[in-house]
């Protein structure tokens, strides 16, 4: 009897440590060098398999290697899916871990409130990633916006303007429902597209949804296709959407007919811009988002700065930067347009 108890204690503690290994390994966290003085980082992307977010984590990693890798432990974790709650079990493992630090790009402007405010009554910084939360701020202490969300949903509508001359139906493709950043977008496209007599003629038919999954973009937009025949164009201004649009119309041979824009990487762009089934997209610069962050943390950790409204800190070579009145940092102003004559210059890059 004592024997089995024995069996069974040393059973529950393998499947401990495997379960504990398997944790180490989900998403990818960096290793621990061990060292006790080192600042915890955490990144929380929306899903640990968007390639989007791997564009930021390479900002993070350049700054780490400038300011000395001895003096942080980086991580980068979060969940398969990007549901509303899926981070949250993250957060709280970087809580309990002793983070100094959590950079999170939310799934839902409100859904993480309570977990947040946890995080920062146990001392965390907590800072949005990539976007902000609308209506939520209070429950972050900044938000690093890739660029002025104001300039996105002008810029698609008038990218998408030029592609379809002005005329006809086209749909959005966007990815998860609840996404506060997609939904600004949206909402900007909307806006513009009532503003200004110059899209009269253009009309949004639906949006649609492809949760950040290629396979589910893929089903969405041929979905799309087959609904509105005389579909013009589509936006869609997600980096895990736009590439999953683009080989539906390269393989379905629509390039030229069904046009599309939106947000993307130039990486998994480059080749529909150059087969022209896209003939011009957008984004910001992703590494430098992570770079600022890293920056930011070393200002409060080493530099005694509060990261209030107003005040502003020094960030390796994106020089000084100051926090809005809102409480967000701008890591750009504009965004910038990728076609034929430059893809091929930023594709190598991110
Ligand atoms: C997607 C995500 C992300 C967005 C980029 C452009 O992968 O929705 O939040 O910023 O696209």
């Amino acid at each position: 009897m004592k024997q089995m108890r024995k069996l069974a204690l040393i059973a529950l503690c393998l499947t401990m440590a495997m379960a504990f290994l398997a944790c180490q390994r989900r998403g990818g966290e960096t290793e621990s060098a061990g060292g006790g003085e080192k600042l915890k980082i955490y990144f929380i992307p929306k899903d640990s398999v968007n390639p989007y977010f791997y564009a930021i984590d390479v900002g993070f990693k350049e700054a780490i290697a400038e300011l000395g890798e001895e003096n942080f432990e980086y991580i980068y974790t979060g969940p398969a899916t990007a549901g509303p709650t899926d981070q949250i079990e993250y957060i709280e493992a970087a809580v309990q871990n002793k983070a100094f630090a959590v950079f999170v790009s939310a799934n839902h402007d409100s859904a993480l409130n309570r977990t947040f405010d946890d995080a920062r009554a146990a001392g965390v910084n907590v800072f949005i990633m990539n976007q902000d939360i609308p209506g939520s701020e209070d429950h972050r202490d900044a938000a690093i916006m890739p660029a002025s969300f104001a300039n996105v949903g002008p810029l698609l509508i008038e990218l998408m303007g030029q592609q379809i001359d002005y005329s006809g139906d086209f749909a959005i493709l966007s990815a998860t429902t609840d996404a506060p950043d997609q939904n600004a977008w949206i909402d900007g496209i909307k806006q513009a597209l009532a503003a200004d007599s110059k899209y009269a003629n253009m009309n949004l038919v639906t949006v649609v949804y492809g949760d950040d999954q290629p396979e589910k973009s893929t089903t969405e937009m041929e979905a799309l296709l087959t609904k509105y025949p005389d579909l013009k164009g589509v936006i869609a201004p997600t980096a895990a959407g736009i590439p999953a649009c683009a080989k539906v119309l390269q393989t379905r041979r629509l390039t030229g007919q069904v046009k599309l824009t939106g947000l993307g990487l130039p990486s998994t762009m480059q080749e529909f811009v150059k087969d022209g089934t896209c003939e011009s997209f957008a984004l910001w610069n992703p590494p430098y988002e992570g770079y600022l962050a890293v920056y930011l943390v070393d200002a409060i950790a080493n530099k005694g700065y509060k990261p209030v409204p107003g005040s502003s800190f020094e960030a390796g070579k994106l020089g000084t930067i100051t926090i809005e009145s809102n409480g967000q940092i701008l890591t750009l102003k504009d965004l910038m347009v990728y076609d034929a004559s430059n893809i091929d210059e930023y594709a190598p890059l991110f």
